[in-house]
């Protein structure tokens, strides 16, 4: 499934790779007159290093014509390359393999790095060098590891002084999947951190070779089929054996190496490894595991430091959209009163979690944590003194609870999550049942991790009416406006947070931005109580209405004195605050509701039809058009 842009790539590269790797093969097995030990290696190398193999392998190996081999692999950098091939497919094999399984067993990363490093050298050392090698080489397995010892560090060394940075920088930021081995972004970032592995281990080789210590590449003629290893005619080695029992091809043998020469590029190949291991602590953290931010994609511009925990990337990471199980109708609405059924007295009503996808505005689609298919919820209509019965259902992909934001309920009913019960989790179920004490305008929204579910949609309204209807100030219409923030960008939703990275760039009234918010009409002379609802996290919205002001008749629920009321034409609404106003129509037009930061009416910072997002049409007709 492609979730970010990069997972062309990715899939381009690996269908490549693994092409390129099966004609090396094919080539290798049928034409080429290369030892077996380096047509595996090259093999190996192409899968992990997909057309770069391939390049290597044609430039360095493939035998241009029958009986030119010989002559083909001689020159040094060809035989640096062999030198590097016959490394890293040892190496990135057993590289490989570990990140795999301490990914998988849930080491901290900073263990990954140093597990990979180990069983890369051995595996490279006891299988790649000294047993595969041990036909060419001579002498006994142990004498082998012995040989190969230094050379192999010294290769392996810079190996992963070239693969670590690039594997922790690409696998920790901000697209977690390159963390998770079940992701192919994770074989895309192995392939590219062997690559650079490579590149960084080449010049080591080249003078490995050149000074004996190193086998490069090698012709192997006539007795390839039969499979026996001591009719091999090794007469046509281009490359050489360490240990000076065969004569040179480039540069000195290995009596001019020295020890001072040996000790400096052993140091310099550890500092280097250390270097790459531990400088990326610097900068990222390194104590994460897989397991704990797979499939994680966190937003653009988010920062993260050697001291970002995992649960931070969690709670900000984007929607995976993998996970949505519904895509709700282009033109579908939110904010869909409930009606309840009525079992032995009580009002039984069904909450039902899960992530859908949700049209905000008709190209712009986000991904969604929704109740009952719908952003916002649906409306929950009590009347003061119901027993109600609220069965909640988590189909999220994480555990979550249900509050209900202002009501008086017994304790175990109010819903915060890990205070006053254990979370739903995913699959699991709630029952909620309290008798309802007030009236007025409330809500309900998750109460577990609400900075996250509650900005990603879990959300809806509960509109209690007064036992006693002649309570409250009637008026011609009513419209409950809920408002929410929300962060889409390149097909992924983030939950909006306050913080750097999470910044809201739509914005919506009832589930959608304008200019697909309803639009409301009216007549002069009718009046219309707006209920406002802070559902969103963030902001404050100070919402206005044009064409005279309204006045404030309930704030929270709880309706105002007479003295109380008052006029105004701007109200902030605060996050989990309520406004009850009752606005006129005095003059014909077309009038609009929004909020007034302006940024809040643009959509992704760009205007349609004149605004954008927090905005609502109030159509007032003249009296006279309906007749009287
Ligand atoms: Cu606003």
């Amino acid at each position: 499934m492609i979730i970010q842009p990069i997972d062309f790539v990715v899939y381009a590269w690996l269908i490549i790779a693994v092409l390129s790797a099966i004609y090396v093969a094919y080539d290798q097995f049928r034409h080429n007159p290369e030892a077996p030990v380096m047509k595996w290696g090259f093999v190996l190398v192409t899968l992990y290093m997909g057309p770069i193999g391939l390049l290597l392998y044609v430039m360095a190996d493939k035998e241009p014509a029958p009986g030119t081999h010989e002559n083909f692999v001689k020159p040094l950098w060809k035989q640096g390359v062999g030198s590097t091939v016959h490394c890293i497919a040892g190496d990135a094999t057993g590289i490989i393999l570990a990140a795999a399984a301490t990914a998988l067993l849930g080491f901290p990363m900073w263990i990954d790095v140093i597990v990979e490093y180990v069983v890369g050298f051995l595996l490279g050392l006891l299988i790649f060098q000294a047993l595969f090698m041990r036909d060419i080489m001579g002498g006994s397995y142990s004498q082998n590891v012995r040989r190969s010892f230094l050379p192999e560090l010294l290769s392996m060394n810079m190996m992963m002084a070239g693969m670590a940075p690039v594997m922790i920088f690409l696998m920790m930021g901000r697209d977690m999947r390159a963390m998770w081995p079940a992701e192919p972004l994770f074989w895309f970032v192995m392939s590219l951190g062997i690559t650079v592995g490579f590149m960084i281990a080449y010049p080591v080789n080249v003078w490995l070779v050149a000074n004996g210590m190193k086998h490069g590449l090698m012709t192997v003629r006539g007795a390839d089929h039969e499979g026996s290893h001591e009719e091999h005619s090794m007469d046509h080695h281009a490359g050489h054996i360490m240990g000076g029992e065969q004569h040179a091809m480039h540069g000195g043998g290995a009596e001019t190496v020295t020890r001072p020469q040996i000790v400096a590029l052993t140091g310099f190949t550890l500092v280097a490894l250390l270097a790459g291991m531990f400088v990326p602590a610097a900068f990222v953290n390194l104590g994460v595991r897989a397991e704990e931010v797979r499939s994680a994609i966190m937003p653009p511009g988010m920062i993260t430091t050697p001291e970002t925990p995992a649960d931070a990337m969690r709670d900000m990471a984007a929607i995976d959209p993998r996970s949505v199980g519904y895509t709700a109708p282009v033109d579908a609405r939110g904010d869909r009163v409930l009606a309840p059924r009525l079992e032995n007295g009580v009002k039984v009503f069904d909450l039902d979690a899960s992530v859908i996808h949700w049209n905000i505005l008709p190209r712009v689609q986000v991904a969604a944590y929704a109740i009952n298919r719908q952003v916002p919820g649906p409306r929950l209509e009590f009347t003061e003194g119901d027993h109600v019965r609220i069965n909640f259902t988590n189909h999220l992909p994480e555990p979550a609870t249900m509050h209900w934001h202002g009501l008086v309920v017994p304790n175990r009913m109010d819903g915060p999550g890990y205070i006053t019960q254990d979370p739903v989790p995913p699959g699991g179920r709630y029952v909620y049942e309290y008798v309802v004490q007030q009236a007025g305008t409330y809500f309900y929204h998750s109460h577990t991790r609400p900075d996250r579910q509650q900005a990603l949609g879990l959300y809806g309204a509960l509109i209690i009416h007064p036992k006693d209807s002649t309570a409250e100030p009637k008026t011609n219409y009513d419209y409950v406006v809920q408002l929410q923030e929300w962060l889409d960008r390149d097909g992924l939703t983030y939950p909006a947070m306050l913080m750097e990275g999470g910044l809201p760039n739509y914005f919506t009234i009832n589930g959608k931005a304008w200019p697909a918010t309803d639009t409301l009409r009216m007549k002069v002379g009718e009046t219309i109580k707006f209920r406002f609802i802070g559902t969103n996290n963030n902001f404050i919205h100070p919402m206005h209405m044009h064409g005279g002001p309204f006045t404030v008749v309930a704030r929270d629920g709880v309706i105002l004195s007479s003295a109380a009321r008052f006029q105004a034409d701007v109200i902030n609404v605060g996050p989990g605050q309520r406004y009850d106003v009752i606005w006129p129509a005095r003059e014909p037009g077309k009038w609009i509701l929004h909020c007034h930061i302006p940024h809040h009416t643009l959509n992704n910072n760009v205007e349609e039809k004149g605004a954008g997002g927090l905005t609502v049409l109030v159509v007032v007709s003249p009296q006279e058009a309906f007749g009287t």
